[in-house]
């Protein structure tokens, strides 16, 4: 099934028609594998291990707290969403949030502890800067995070990252080599991700953390803005990101570009633009045979498919292989948040990420 389904892709030239993962590490795509198993092992980057990760220096709406990842070059810079830090930061106070697997039914409520979201799914740029230090990963063993409730999330013996040769993915949608680096990075693997989250000082969010960054909390949201019906000012859905149906490479914008779609807390392309990886505390990094990533994609809806405008809600999310790469799926990282940073994010401050409580 997958197979057709993404030969029909390549022929008939529709991002949407291939909604399945992308399951090749490789710059050109294969057919995927009809089994869960990953098709093709990462290569192994340069064993570089990972700094601890140094203490956030306090911030100010106009000086955002940023990790590496953000060195200055284009789509690193003050030069995302309109001007603002492309490693800007929005507080996501503790709080609950109804968990459910669809949009139906009561949920479980969850409490979730404050935490910083990147305002941006990661761009290019950022995984630029990542691999010109050496594309560093976490050692063995390594705590990648810590719900404080006794559960650990560890890198594993064998947690592999793809290699600079191996950052590109499907050409045709390609970002890491289509010419804009302030587009989110994909065709990035769940271990990928994860290393670079922990390089740059944080963490993948957990699908509950993201859950309730998308649903902003309490209000339980259907779409990340509220409840107006989705449109393109929105998200970058449907592949109407250049405006035009048809299926290609510019319409993965850069990141930021929808102000209508952002979220309660301030969060960008929460709907729509890549799926992003998150994780669940409690087990080593790569234990489950899946991971889920939310939050997706620019061109999961509609065409062959047929998807419903649904598929923007906070419920949606694709479950692979933590070894799994994709044209839609890249990554937003998490920050633990001090103890007593409790204060929202002002919004429409440009640049602006959450002030620190003293
Ligand atoms: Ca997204």
């Amino acid at each position: 099934m997958k197979i057709s389904l993404h030969f029909c892709a390549l022929f008939v030239a529709g991002c949407t028609a291939a909604p399945e993962p992308q399951t090749a590490a490789l710059p050109k795509p294969t057919p995927a594998p009809t089994t869960p198993a990953p098709a093709t092992e990462p290569v192994a980057a340069a064993p570089v291990e990972v700094a601890p990760p140094p203490a956030p220096p306090a911030s100010t709406p106009d000086q955002p707290t940023h990790g590496p990842s953000c060195d200055g070059r284009a789509g690193a810079g003050n030069d995302c969403g309109a001007g603002q830090h492309c490693c800007a930061r929005a507080l996501v106070p503790s709080g609950d949030v109804l968990y459910r697997r669809l949009d139906s039914g009561p949920g479980e409520k969850k409490l979730v502890r404050a935490f910083y979201l990147d305002k941006f799914e990661a761009t290019v740029g950022r995984f630029r800067a990542w691999v010109a230090a050496g594309q560093p990963v976490p050692k063995p063993g390594q705590v990648l995070h810590d719900d404080g409730e006794g559960h650990q999330l560890k890198w594993p013996q064998n947690g592999k990252v793809q290699d600079a040769a191996h950052l590109e993915g499907w050409k045709r949608y390609d970002t890491w080599t289509g010419g804009d680096d302030h587009r989110p990075k994909n065709n990035i693997t769940w271990y990928t991700a994860a290393a670079f989250c922990a390089w740059d000082g944080g963490r993948l969010p957990t699908d509950i953390e993201w859950t309730r960054a998308s649903r902003g909390g309490e209000e339980d949201r259907p779409y990340p803005w509220g409840t107006e019906a989705p449109s393109p000012e929105h998200a970058v859905y449907n592949c109407l990101g250049d405006g035009d149906k048809a299926c290609a490479l510019v319409d993965i914008l850069p990141v930021g570009s929808k102000s209508k779609g952002v979220g309660r807390w301030g969060h960008f392309d929460l709907a729509g633009s890549m799926f992003e990886w998150t994780t669940s505390p409690g087990k080593m990094a790569g234990a489950d045979p899946t991971e889920k990533a939310r939050g997706g994609g620019f061109c999961y809806i509609g065409g062959v498919d047929r998807r419903a405008s649904t598929e923007l809600r906070p419920a949606v999310f694709r479950e692979d292989s933590p070894d799994t790469v994709s044209h839609m799926t890249g990554v937003r990282c998490a920050f633990d948040a001090p103890a007593g940073d409790t204060k929202p994010s002002p919004q429409g401050v440009s640049g602006g990420s959450a002030s620190h409580a003293k």
